[in-house]
């Protein structure tokens, strides 16, 4: 190894950037190593150096590159450092895409077809540098190369290269701590602890694709698939599987034209759909059959959020005529259970399982929770809802809920699909009591399976875009809770 190189692990030691010890990660494992590149902002000679070494590695390995973007946050001084030393522009990633301003994703000028160099500070399973090349290559830029700091080994590279990527690595893991104990900072015991432990977690699982590698606590979608009673529910979990996709999109837009325009640009985004039907000005008799063709052509189900409510004669008759003639086009639609079992009963005698020799073979979401503020929809209300589902599991393909980890008994029967409403990038609200979790704590924290979200995709200057981003952050918290 290069003495600079050497020099360079010894200072990061020196600064306790690196440290050996008992460390509680995020994932909850203990590490008996821990890296904390953030603390280089507060040695501008060493910022400098890293930069410098991270350019002339990537330059020695010809790589041609016309812009540098730093993976949110701790890289951005890095990426900045590399831009003002080497004249090269950068372009920065907004981790939050903003319902408000411009909305941009990507920051900075460039032009669709120039090539962008990722940089980053330290990879483990390459989440993160995926997470930055989705926008960029959204945008048009080219991604073909990543440069980091310090590669944990566990699996980002053949991560990155398996979406295209090629990451250059200055400093390896297991060759920092060899360094370290060569130099006297560290035991051999530590050391070997250390390999041991890189060795035992060598395969992180926290990026698209690898729902095929990864073993899950719990079942995952896949085998869930398989239990399901209600072919629309198995549907519904195939296609999220096969679109890596656990998205909604609540299409509340002003007419039936820009929903359906709305649709061909998020459709390779979503597995679901979901409409309000009754708030399109413009609707005509073939909405469905024009919304069903963009849903086969990108593999999405569709979702009418009808909530209904009534006896179960009269949901009947609404499900099935009037104007809209729901049962025709829409795969799910939801209702309250505040009218009792008989609701179910009264939409299944319209749609049930086709396994019970019932016409469509449809799917109905039960509303368990909501989201808005200081709702009913609680307790043992909540819990009637599960009583319900299990009754009716051949139709009811799951539920409506905001916090279904925190059910008695959950998590509930797997067959049972989740859908959260309320998601936005950033936690808040809006003026009518509408209430917003992120992606991640819906999915990692309050045990969801599918976000719905509405205004954070539709208000964005770019909806496919923003889409892309939501689909990314939902199925990566997917991916977590699977390891
Ligand atoms: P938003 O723009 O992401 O706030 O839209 C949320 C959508 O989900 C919207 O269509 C609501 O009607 C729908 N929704 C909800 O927000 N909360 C609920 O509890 C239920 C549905 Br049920």
């Amino acid at each position: 190894m290069a003495s600079s190189m050497e020099s360079l692990i010894l200072q990061l030691h020196e600064i306790s950037a690196v440290k050996f010890g008992n460390f509680k990660l995020k994932s909850g494992i203990f590490s008996p190593i821990y890296i904390d590149l953030r603390l280089i902002i507060s040695y501008p000679s060493l910022l400098a150096q890293i930069s410098q070494t991270l350019v002339s590695s990537v330059t020695t390995a010809s790589v041609a590159f016309d812009l540098v973007c730093g993976v949110p946050y701790t890289a951005l001084p890095i990426a900045t450092s590399v831009s003002l030393s080497n004249n090269i522009p950068m372009v920065m990633r907004r981790k939050e895409v903003k319902d408000y301003g411009t909305a941009k994703a990507i920051e900075g000028h460039f032009q669709a077809n120039q090539t962008c160099l990722i940089i980053e500070d330290l990879v483990t399973s390459g989440t993160s540098v995926l997470e930055t090349a989705a926008p960029l290559r959204a945008v048009g830029l080219k991604v073909t190369d990543a440069v980091v700091l310090i590669d944990r080994e566990q699996g980002g590279m053949e991560n990155l290269e398996e979406n295209g990527i090629k990451l250059h690595a200055m400093i390896k893991l297991t060759d920092m701590v060899r360094v370290l104990r060569e130099k006297g900072k560290l035991g051999e015991d530590v050391e070997k602890q250390v390999i041991k432990f890189l060795e035992e977690n060598k395969k992180v699982a926290a990026v698209p694709n690898a729902e095929k590698k990864i073993s899950v606590k719990g079942l995952s979608l896949a085998e869930r698939a398989k239990l399901a009673k209600n072919p629309t529910g198995k549907k519904l979990f195939e296609v999220m599987v096969k679109k890596e996709s656990n998205l909604c999109l609540a299409a509340d837009v002003g007419t039936a034209k820009e929903l359906l325009e709305l649709a061909e640009k998020v459709g390779p985004e979503i597995c679901l759909l979901k409409t309000h039907v009754d708030i399109l000005p413009d609707f005509t008799p073939d909405f469905g059959s024009k919304l069903r063709a963009i849903a086969d052509k990108y593999n999405f189900m569709i979702f009418e959020d009808r909530k209904f409510a009534d006896i179960g004669n009269t949901v009947t008759m609404q499900y099935e005529g009037g104007i809209f003639r729901i049962l025709e086009w829409a795969d799910i639609v939801n209702c309250h259970i505040i009218s009792g079992p008989g609701i179910v009963d009264g939409l299944k005698l319209k749609c049930g399982s086709s396994n019970q020799g019932l016409p469509k073979g449809r799917g109905l979401l039960l509303l368990a929770e909501m989201s808005s503020a200081g709702n009913f929809a609680t307790g043992d209300y909540t819990a009637a809802a599960v009583k319900i589902a299990e009754q009716h599991s051949d139709f009811v393909v799951g539920f409506i809920s905001v916090n279904p980890a925190s059910w008695p008994g959950a998590p509930v029967n797997p067959i049972f699909i989740q859908a959260t409403p309320g998601v936005q990038m950033v936690k808040g609200g809006d003026a009518l009591g509408q209430q917003y979790n992120t992606p991640y704590s819906v999915i990692f924290d309050r045990g969801s399976d599918i976000i719905i979200v509405g205004r954070g995709i539709i208000k964005a200057a770019n909806p496919s875009e923003a889409a892309r981003e939501y689909r990314l952050q939902g199925w990566d918290a997917y991916l977590a809770k699977c390891t």
